[in-house]
């Protein structure tokens, strides 16, 4: 492995002790470089706007496959998929559920052309001193890709008959815990009342242009049981106890510039909403 790989490797870890609930403040490399993807499908370029075949298998460093998986309430089980496009123009997120043989196949629609960026967060049972680690792949996808160069800062954000607003300019420095207010209305400026998807009110994904560091924390309400998360001695997962209201958690571990990508349940749909932020 070379040395920006593992650093690279590291970052991800580093942040990912968001994600836990249990109480985590000395974070290790030491399972990322000992698991494995295995069989990853598809292994050829595949085509944009059809359903695709993801594939593969956690093999832990004894090369048998992973088979028992954190379990029970809350977003910290199982396996998380998110993949974004290099640019960071778009995000797929699925929770694919995990057989007892642990092979995991999941059906997937590449919006558009280029490169993909594939990252595994995964929960295994049993290992005490590591909630969850990543692991990546990458997918390409058939056709002419203009990498798109990410917009600015926009506070308002209108999706899916939905608008979603930022309040505030965030001043957000590397390594410094902050809340993001933000509030959700429908057509008719209502407030939104948000389902519980994937153990949460909302998550908030985070992915760093260019080198496409990761962090990823969770909104949580008064029925997400298991949903908080502790990131050193600092608490950082987001609360919301009104309708229409999100408080979100950030904790980015470098400057530059980061995607959020914003994504929560209402009016029966998952919606995603992107903002753009600067970090000191
Ligand atoms: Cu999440």
């Amino acid at each position: 492995m070379t040395l920006a790989r593992a650093a690279l490797l590291a970052l991800p870890l580093l942040v990912a002790a968001c994600s836990s609930s249990s109480h985590v403040s000395t974070p290790t490399i030491q399972a990322a470089r000992n698991f494995h993807v295995a069989g990853f499908e598809p292994a050829h370029p595949v085509h944009p706007g059809k359903s695709t075949t993801l594939a593969f298998t956690i093999d832990q460093p004894s090369g048998e496959p992973l088979t028992r998986y954190r379990r029970g309430p809350g977003p910290h089980t199982g396996i998380h998929l998110i993949i974004v496009r290099d640019d960071l123009g778009f995000i797929i997120h699925h929770h694919p559920p995990v057989p007892a043989d642990g092979h995991v196949s999941d059906r997937v629609v590449f919006p558009a052309p280029g490169p993909y960026h594939v990252l595994v967060d995964v929960y295994p049972a049993g290992i005490s001193q590591q909630p969850n680690f990543q692991l990546f792949e990458n997918v390409n996808v058939a056709g002419a890709y203009k990498p798109q160069s990410l917009p600015p800062f926009k506070p308002t954000v209108d999706v899916g008959g939905y608008r979603i607003t930022m309040h505030g300019k965030p001043k957000l420095r590397a390594v410094q815990s902050a809340f993001l207010p933000v509030t959700v209305t429908d057509a008719s400026g209502r407030p939104a009342t948000f389902r519980v998807w994937f153990g949460a009110l909302a998550h908030a994904i985070f992915f760093r242009k260019g080198s496409l560091s990761y962090f990823h924390t969770h909104v949580c309400g008064a029925n997400t049981p298991a949903c908080a998360g502790i990131f050193g001695n600092t608490r950082i997962s987001g609360h919301s106890s009104s309708p229409g209201k999100l408080n979100v958690g950030v904790l980015l571990p470098q400057s530059g510039t980061w995607r959020l990508f914003l994504q929560f349940k209402v009016g029966g749909k998952v919606l995603t909403a992107p903002f753009t932020l600067n970090v000191r």
